[in-house]
């Protein structure tokens, strides 16, 4: 079973999204285990503050580290063997190998900013930082939502057979999918192509690697 822990501000964020589908069914499986850790029950001061205004000057606020780095000790203290993920900009890019690896571990805690960012001394306390793309959003949140529906789904029984993650076989090449189809066979004057309704499985499957390797190569090229 897999043990994800996730460093936030906003618990609540992840509630309607791990209630439906695929999460949902993984959870209830006991696939994995989602806890919710909220950063600001580690701050001390009476205000409960977890952020505070850049050195250096410049616009919005920055998080503290004290409370950050509490959280961090806190979810290595209920799983010694987790892997903490910081989700920034500045990570490495997130990829289905990193969702694959991820798929294999015990446990997984998954770090989320807010602000402008967190104090830079807390990547110190992470075992590594990672990005879900060159854009800024509004917190490390739905990153990590990302990052956690992409590994559920690589869970051993997390997908029934019609979901199979078999279908993912060219991400493993790195080749995009190819385009699928389902009925009618004519939508609005559109026909499915011929290849697919021949039976001719082989056939087929050559039409789609070519078709994912002309994507790939038009849109990744
Ligand atoms: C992000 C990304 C991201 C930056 C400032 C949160 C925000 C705020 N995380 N991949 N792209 N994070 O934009 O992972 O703290």
């Amino acid at each position: 079973m897999l043990h994800a822990q996730i460093l936030t501000l906003f618990p609540e964020f992840f509630a309607s999204p791990l209630s439906c589908s695929i999460p949902r069914r993984a959870i209830d499986a006991g696939l994995v285990r989602v806890d919710c850790l909220n950063i600001r029950d580690f701050c001390t001061d009476k205000h409960r503050r977890a952020d505070d205004v850049p050195y250096g000057g410049g616009p919005g606020m920055v998080m503290k580290p004290e409370p950050v780095v509490a959280a961090i000790r806190d979810a290595r203290a209920r799983d010694a063997d987790t892997r903490v993920v910081l989700l920034s900009p500045a990570g490495r890019p997130f990829t289905q190998d990193k969702a694959r690896a991820y798929a294999g571990l015990s446990g997984l805690t998954l770090l989320c900013g807010r602000y402008e960012g967190i104090d830079e001394r807390v990547v110190a306390h992470v075992d590594e930082e990672l990005s879900l793309g060159d854009y800024v959003l509004s917190g490390g949140e739905p990153a990590a939502l990302s990052v956690l529906d992409a590994v559920i789904r690589l869970l051993p029984g997390a997908l029934g057979d019609a979901e199979s993650a078999a279908q993912d076989s060219f991400a493993d090449e790195g080749l995009l999918d190819w385009p699928h189809y389902t009925r009618p066979e004519v939508f609005e004057g559109q026909r499915v192509p011929e290849v697919l309704l021949s039976g001719n499985h082989a056939e087929i499957d050559r039409w789609r690697r070519a078709q994912a390797q002309e994507r790939t190569k038009k849109r990744r090229g």
